[in-house]
């Protein structure tokens, strides 16, 4: 997008701070003053001139930072599952900023009492690591993800064994990120015979 196109949608994003669902779901921090690490300054929900105030703070100096702070979620349905139906993950990867993610790549330790079926990444592309394609980790490439922007990949397995699966989604990117600590996810669910 263009630089005027990306201003807009930075001061969008802003003005909707508040109501984002990343934010509602507490993922991201309440204010985007907190997010820069900056002292309190506006009233939320942003209006339009305080939004642009911050947003022209966050172009000239926060974004000249290249970090990018990767999370991400594991979410699972249905939890139970039936022995040797669908069951559906939904990872999804966020960056909260403040720089857009670069070579940002999703890896999935699929069970080994589990039957893959399928990934489907909302960018980007998915493959098995393994020989022929048939084992090893779940590997996507989801290429870019913008700052206050978010990626998923929806994976179906079928579970072969009775009991609880667990399964854990991790993601990297080639930027350097300050929080580690939300750089994996894992979801676990109940297998039951029938
Ligand atoms: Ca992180
Ligand atoms: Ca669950």
């Amino acid at each position: 997008m263009s630089a005027a196109d990306y201003y807009e949608h930075v001061v969008r994003t802003f003005e909707g701070w508040s109501s984002h669902p990343e934010v509602v779901a507490g993922h991201w921090p309440k204010t985007l003053e907190e997010a820069f690490g900056i002292a309190p300054r506006y009233p939320y929900p942003l209006n339009r001139a305080d939004a642009s105030a911050l947003a022209d703070y966050f172009m000239d100096v926060y974004a000249l930072d290249m970090r990018a702070d990767l999370s991400v979620t594991n979410s699972d349905a249905p939890d139970p599952v039936v022995l040797r139906a669908n069951l559906t993950y939904t990872v999804t990867v966020q960056n909260g900023g403040p720089a857009a993610a670069q070579a940002v790549t999703l890896t999935d330790q699929l069970a080994a009492d589990a039957a893959f079926v399928s990934a489907t990444p909302s960018q980007g592309t998915c493959a098995r690591a393994g020989k022929g394609g048939r084992e090893g980790d779940l590997v996507c490439a989801l290429g870019t993800i913008d700052p206050f922007h978010s990626a998923t990949v929806a994976i179906v397995v079928k579970p072969s064994r009775a009991g609880t699966l667990t399964n854990t989604a991790s993601v990297r990117s080639g930027s350097p990120d300050p929080n580690a600590a939300n750089n994996a996810a894992t979801a676990t669910t109940t297998v039951v015979a029938k």
